[in-house]
């Protein structure tokens, strides 16, 4: 085989959070992400740094997004005519469970859900499903803490069965929680933590991973019972460190870098602590919370295959000078003089797609699946639609290097969903004007506008992508 395989998914993918809207509508209840502005107040409360009920004045662009709340079947449609055959979409928790706390789902947010499935089984797009794609219902944060409590794992697995369950026979495709590892990057925005004066950040947010990956485990053994058919996978931010000069100490700090991200899958794809993250967390003084039957869990509920996000590499070294000289998404890093970046300075690197899927085969022999890459953008509209051949070279690149994992290095993938198929907020900035669709809306950034849907050359691009399966990547 020297191409991708006949059944290899091609799609797109969106979150929740950045494209619904409506965030009161359907009887929803609030989620944390609603309470996370746009603005340089942004990346604090994103932290946990900052308490948003403690601001005024401030913009929520997400609150209505692309309204796809309202814009789906459209939306789907159009997905449709550039031929996906998967589409990555995030359920809403406080759709189903207002306060994420309840005995019974909210029947609206089931349906609306259920009508998001059927519309793209339709089509023959298979959907696949992010149960948590950093969201966490408020009343969670404010009655428990959030993830750092325990009691979550009961009400997410609640969250599971509801979908599991429902879902039956329409949904195959399950991730349990999008970028696990974005967790300590940004502990409010991705597990609804916030700190109290004093306490030990580090702490928390590692006894809220081995809540999330407890919860996680659960649910995948969990999604087995209720269909055997079920394919539960986890997600990382991924991206490999680079040693900045063949210096070890530099070779040593992009190990470090890389297991910081690799044990959160190290833990749902082998189902154990590894050693290093164990050393660590008794070097560093951080207590994780293991009660009897922990260990069983996890070994019980691994993962059955491994999705990621890939937007850039990284650079490690131990120079405090360099340090930072790079953005990345959320990982601050140092310049790699060899890449160039895009417009909010992210590196791009296509090779480093490549070395990203080979890490992550040769580590856990499992499937992989690339839910997450993309160029976010300025576009500007030409006669009712966007030239972005920018967009169109960074993708084919991205997409050459996948398919070099595949044919020469035996990389066994299941599929590929860009981000942002469709334009959407974006998820650092707040910001609309970072588009990375194939399809353009017309909002603005407080997301008022037409909200019309318009055809970038890119989606005509994509649409032959998938209809020769991979095997013209040139525009015509
Ligand atoms: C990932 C998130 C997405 C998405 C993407 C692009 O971290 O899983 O939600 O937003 O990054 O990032 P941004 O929107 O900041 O450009």
């Amino acid at each position: 085989m020297n191409t991708f395989p006949t059944n290899f998914l091609w799609g797109g993918a969106t979150a929740a959070n950045q494209c619904e809207g409506a965030y009161l509508e359907g009887g929803r209840g609030l989620s944390n992400v609603d309470l996370i502005p746009s603005g340089e107040n942004r990346y604090p409360v994103a932290c946990g740094e900052v308490d948003p009920k403690t601001l005024h004045g401030e913009r929520f662009p997400s609150r209505k997004a692309i309204d796809a709340y309202h814009h789906y079947q459209e939306d789907i449609a159009l997905f449709a005519e550039m031929g996906f055959r998967v589409y990555r979409f995030s359920i809403c928790w406080s759709r189903i469970f207002p306060n994420g706390n309840e005995a019974e789902p909210n029947e609206a947010g089931l349906q609306f859900y259920e009508s998001v499935i059927d519309e793209c089984r339709k089509y023959n797009i298979e959907p696949l499903v992010t149960i948590s794609h950093f969201d966490v219902p408020v009343h969670l944060i404010e009655t428990y803490g959030s993830w750092r409590n325990r009691k979550m794992v009961d009400f997410y697995l609640n969250l599971c069965r509801t979908l599991f369950t429902r879902f039956r026979g329409k949904v195959k495709y399950w991730i349990t929680f999008n970028e696990i590892n974005m967790i300590l990057h940004m502990p409010y925005m991705a597990a609804g933590l916030t700190f109290l004066p004093g306490e030990n950040k580090q702490d928390v947010c590692y006894t809220a991973a081995h809540h999330e990956l407890i919860a996680s485990a659960l649910a995948v053994k969990l999604a087995h019972e209720i269909d055997p058919n079920n394919m539960v996978g986890c997600m990382l931010a991924a991206g490999n460190a680079y040693p900045h000069t063949c210096n070890p100490i530099d070779v040593m700090e992009s190990i470090r870098m890389d297991r910081e991200n690799y044990f959160f899958v190290d833990v749902q794809s082998r189902g154990y602590y590894p050693a290093y993250a164990r050393k660590q967390m008794e070097r560093e003084g951080i207590h994780i919370p293991f009660v009897d039957g922990d260990e069983k869990i996890l070994r019980q509920g691994t993962v059955d295959y491994i999705s990621f996000s890939y937007y850039n590499s990284m650079v490690a070294s131990r120079d405090p000078e360099i340090q930072g000289t790079a953005k990345g998404n959320i990982f601050a890093s140092i310049e790699n003089p060899y890449l160039e970046s895009s417009e909010w300075g992210w590196q791009i690197d296509p090779l480093g797609l490549r070395i990203t899927l080979n890490s992550l085969y040769d580590r856990y022999q499992k499937p992989l699946f690339i839910v997450e890459n993309g160029l976010g953008a300025r576009d500007t509209l030409c006669d009712g639609t966007v030239h972005d051949t920018y967009r169109i070279a960074y993708l084919r690149e991205h997409i050459k290097a996948m398919k070099d994992a595949i044919v020469i290095d035996g990389v066994d993938l299941l599929g590929y969903t860009t981000w942002g198929c469709i334009d959407l907020i974006s998820a650092s900035t707040g910001e609309m004007r970072k588009r990375y669709g194939f399809i353009y809306v017309d909002a603005d950034e407080n997301c008022e506008g037409s909200l019309q849907r318009l055809r970038k050359q890119s989606f005509y691009w994509y649409q032959n992508v998938i209809r020769t399966n991979g095997a013209q990547l040139d525009l015509e």
